[in-house]
């Protein structure tokens, strides 16, 4: 869309407008009145997009209470009752994606194309596709019921689709939430829950809390959630496993990863290029099962990386609006520092670095798309998560070799196998200690599959069956506790 016009901001202005650019937090159905604020700016051009309310503990627990008192009716409605509300969840996020992609767009920094053809659109798929387990529950999952209270927790780079990967299993299964977005991207949240609020949905069963850590340790550390999930950085992962041990609340976590990208010397390369686009330049890097580590064939290692350095020389960096952009903003001048500091840790430790020299706007939270070369496993940016547009590449000679280094990392979300002989991939994939694995492919995302890691990737998985699995605990629990003290 080389040359067509930028999207319009208007119809996402005109909204913050109407609520004075101010919100509160969205508790038992309706906006509480704006409290103690921070704010939200747009990461493209540091302009503030609004005020957004910190909930403290009391906040917290007012949202829980909803929650709690919501539970009994919603639990008890049939499948099929809460299905109709999944899918006028869905069809309202279809209906209004426009507004959604491009409040998105601004709240985080992530090209319009992506949030318009990518994020919006798998939100509306999560809801449809949940709405249809709604119905299916009492067959599949006969002897379960839902765990009662969730805490859901989410991280920026994925705002609206990590509320849906969270919001719709949850009441699918019969569960009410208290969800936190992200301190930086919590605009999607907002208007979800003014669609929650529009199609009628029984008030208490979703409920909104803005804030930062310490409001999600305030969810966290509530006695009367049954279940915490939570998205985010694996230090954050650490914490909330410590803070809810022993505390008998359900835990699922989706946390980083150093995901390895693996082209051998069979592959078809022009693809394997455009994959590795997708892997490691989609929402500028900060994408948890992001392909940041090339693992390329020896004998093919010169011929592809001068193809992956002539197709950097083509992506545009600049404003997330303009939908010939390849590369946004990242969230936050903060995420700028991060990703800079380690690139800095990074240069001491030797490595050659390349970017493409195209055009980089002025001001806002760009960073150039860097291949580094030239380095081994222990280099730090062989083994940190950046969660930058940051690629590191290594070689190996034998398939022994790249599935020693595929796996030699503290993390496993995620892997993508590249070649054209089908018996090496499904020999391969097998053994690459990851949540997913890839083949000739990569970011392939489907509601209808389990996503999820190992190790200090975190445990769970999100969609499919599995993910409905996560909201549901046996039935014999609750008749434990129904049942009479001996
Ligand atoms: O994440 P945090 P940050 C990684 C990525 C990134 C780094 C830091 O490497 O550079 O983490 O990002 C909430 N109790 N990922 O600091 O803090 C927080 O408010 C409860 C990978 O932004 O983990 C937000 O809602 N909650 C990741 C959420 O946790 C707490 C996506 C995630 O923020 C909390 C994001 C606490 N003590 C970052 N402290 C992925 N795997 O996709 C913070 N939060």
């Amino acid at each position: 869309e080389y040359g067509a016009a930028p999207e319009a901001p208007g119809p996402a202005l005109d909204w913050l407008a109407a609520h004075g650019r101010k919100f509160g937090h969205f508790i038992d159905g309706d906006f509480t009145r704006p409290g103690k604020t921070f704010a939200s700016t747009n990461p493209a051009n540091g302009e503030k997009l609004a005020d957004i309310s910190e909930a403290g503990k009391a906040d917290v627990d007012k949202a829980v209470k909803a929650a709690r008192a919501a539970f009994p009716g919603w639990s008890q409605l049939s499948g099929f009752e809460r299905a109709k509300y999944l899918y006028a969840i869905a069809r309202q996020i279809q209906k209004e994606s426009r507004l959604f992609a491009v409040l998105e767009t601004l709240d985080n920094g992530k090209p319009i194309r992506e949030t318009r053809d990518i994020d919006i659109p798998l939100v509306a798929r999560h809801f449809y596709h949940h709405a249809g387990w709604a119905q299916h529950l009492s067959k599949s999952f006969s002897d379960h019921v839902p765990y009662g209270v969730c805490g859901q927790i989410i991280p920026w780079n994925f705002p609206l689709l990590m509320l849906a990967w969270k919001i719709a299993p949850a009441l699918a299964a019969g569960n009410t939430v208290v969800l936190k977005p992200a301190e930086f991207t919590s605009l999607t949240a907002l208007l979800f829950a003014e669609i929650c609020a529009r199609i009628g949905l029984p008030k208490g069963v979703v409920n909104i809390v803005t804030g930062a850590g310490e409001t999600g340790e305030a969810i966290v550390t509530h006695p009367d959630i049954d279940k915490i999930a939570f998205t985010g950085s694996t230090e954050v992962g650490k914490i909330i496993r410590r803070a809810t041990a022993g505390s008998g609340k359900g835990l699922s976590l989706e946390l980083g990863g150093k995901s390895p990208f693996v082209v051998f010397e069979d592959a078809d390369l022009d693809s394997a290029v455009e994959g590795l686009v997708d892997a490691i330049w989609f929402n500028q890097g900060q994408v948890c099962c992001a392909g940041s580590r090339l693992l390329v064939q020896e004998s093919i290692e010169a011929a592809f990386i001068a193809k992956i350095k002539q197709r950097m020389k083509t992506l545009r960096v600049g404003d997330p609006l303009d939908k010939s952009i390849d590369i946004g903003a990242l969230v936050a001048p903060v995420q700028v520092e991060r990703v800079l500091d380690l690139l800095k840790a990074g240069r001491a430790e030797g490595g050659e670095f390349y970017s493409p020299d195209g055009d980089m706007p002025q001001k806002g939270c760009y960073v150039r798309p860097t291949l580094v070369t030239g380095i081994s496993p222990a280099h730090t940016l062989a083994s940190e998560e950046i969660f930058g547009p940051v690629l590191v590449a290594m070689s190996f000679r034998t398939p022994e070799e790249a599935v020693a280094l595929a796996n030699n990392t503290k993390y496993g979300l995620a892997a993508s196998v590249w070649t054209e002989n089908i018996n090496l991939a499904l020999d391969i994939a097998p053994q690459i200690k990851a949540g997913v694995v890839w083949i000739n492919s990569t970011n392939q995302f489907d509601a209808a599959v389990g996503f999820g890691g190992y190790r200090e990737s975190g445990f769970g998985r999100e969609g499919g069956r599995e993910g409905m699995a996560a909201y549901l605990k046996p039935a014999w629990e609750k008749k434990l506790k129904a049942a009479p003290d001996l």
